[in-house]
């Protein structure tokens, strides 16, 4: 499918710093050591009931990480997804009488739409679950063959049991494995499995849903996350950069996808760094669609909320932090925004080099987006309390401000 169009990203004088991240399968942080050209995996939506704040604020980390990158003049090689066939989804369509397909395209439409005033940069190939069904099929019939999934009665599972690396993602235990797995989309009490916690890689047709032709599989649909892997291998090959999604993505999805895609070519690792956003939540509950607790970003556009105060709302927040989204979050960030444009409206202001430094090695150290901000926010005070004599200073802030984190003044 096509994307959403890019917004330029200025170049700035010097040069930024190598990305140390939190790493979820490390358990600790890790400098990144991209080659030229950086590859990037970030799961995409479920469309339905996008975008809320909560997938803006995970999406808004990943492209920071490219930013960082895109400063570093690397090349950056980003792909993303769209689940759009799942239980999920079709779930919903049924639920509203609404054809799954129509609603999977109008939700991604509305999803393109928030990004690009975001101004998240796009990624170079947006693929759909539907679209990659011709790319599932070979490799969930090679993890048939070469016994990494077996038949019941007439679904493929995985064996979790087939990959040595299995866990080494989220390092949970199985108690909690289990339990996540019931509740994001696993069947883990099905009977005649090998394993509880063995995910479904083909699901055979069932009566009133679609199917595609799978070959020796037969009629059905992928699984979740076979269809992920299929995408990140086709399109960025094993050992690419990094995995990027919310929290709730560390298991069982990214858990599983690195062991279907170890099974799969007897390479370790899928990703090399495995990295997740904290959750938003609203009135104490995380944002999610089956709790309908949710702050949509093209209403808040609709009522006419600049998107830039929506970005700067989400980078107050440290990406790793799980936080709430209240007015009050979104007032400080409008008044953020008054206060930076009046201060690079002036025509010179206090040298702003340092200033430049200060976000980079803020961002660089685990994309500490607040510290970014805070010294965004002394810049503009020096200026409004001092001013300044340097010509080129407002401009030189606008400009990072937009290539680093995504502003526009
Ligand atoms: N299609 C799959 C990924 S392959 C999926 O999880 N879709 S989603 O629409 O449910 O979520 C899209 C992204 O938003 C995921 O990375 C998810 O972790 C993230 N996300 C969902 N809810 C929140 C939330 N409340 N806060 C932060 N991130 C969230
Ligand atoms: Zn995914």
């Amino acid at each position: 499918m096509h994307a959403w169009p890019a917004s330029e990203v200025p170049a700035l004088p010097g040069k930024g710093r190598d990305l140390r991240i939190h790493d979820t399968a490390t358990g600790g942080r890790v400098t990144l050591a991209p080659g030229p050209v950086a590859r990037i995996y970030v799961c995409g939506i479920t469309p339905y009931d996008a975008t809320h704040i909560g997938h803006a604020a995970t999406y808004n980390a990943f492209d920071l990480v490219q930013r960082v990158w895109l400063d570093t003049k690397r090349q950056v090689h980003y792909v993303q997804n769209v689940t759009d066939v799942d239980d999920p989804l079709l779930e919903r369509a049924e639920r509203d009488g609404q054809d799954w397909a129509d609603l999977a395209e109008r939700e991604t439409a509305l999803f393109r739409e928030d990004m690009t005033a975001l101004r998240m940069l796009p990624p170079r190939h947006y693929i759909g679950a539907v679209e990659a069904i011709p790319g599932i099929v070979p490799l969930v019939e090679r993890l048939r063959d070469t016994g990494a999934a077996y038949e019941l009665d007439g679904d493929v599972y995985f064996s979790v049991d087939s990959d040595p690396h299995f866990g080494g993602v989220s390092h949970y235990g199985t108690e909690v494995m289990r339990t996540l797995s019931a509740e994001r989309g696993g069947d883990p009490d099905r009977p005649g499995k090998k394993n509880p916690l063995d995910p479904m890689l083909w699901m055979a047709a069932r009566d009133g849903e679609p199917s595609w032709d799978g070959g020796s599989l037969g009629r059905g649909r992928p699984g979740w996350h076979i269809e992920c892997v299929a995408i990140a291998l086709e399109h960025l090959g094993m050992g690419f950069d990094v995995q990027g999604g919310g929290s709730d993505l560390a298991f069982p999805h990214h858990e599983m996808g690195a062991s279907h895609a170890q099974a799969l070519t007897g390479e370790h690792p899928f990703a090399r760094s495995y990295v997740h956003a904290g959750m938003v939540a609203l009135h104490g509950e995380k944002m999610s669609k089956s709790k309908g607790n949710l702050v949509f970003v093209s209403a808040l556009r609709r009522d006419g909320v600049d998107p830039a105060a929506i970005r700067l709302a989400l980078l107050a927040h440290h990406y790793r932090a799980d936080w709430e989204w209240t007015g009050d979050v979104l007032d400080e960030a409008l008044d953020r925004l008054g206060r930076w444009r009046a201060a690079v409206s002036r025509p010179d202001g206090p040298p702003a080099d340092a200033l430049v430094e200060e976000i980079r090695g803020a961002l660089a150290d685990d994309l500490d987006a607040p510290a970014a901000l805070a010294a965004v926010d002394r810049w503009a005070e020096t200026q409004r309390t001092e001013g300044g004599t340097d010509e080129g200073a407002p401009g030189l802030v606008s400009r990072a401000v937009d290539a680093l984190l995504g502003v526009a003044l």
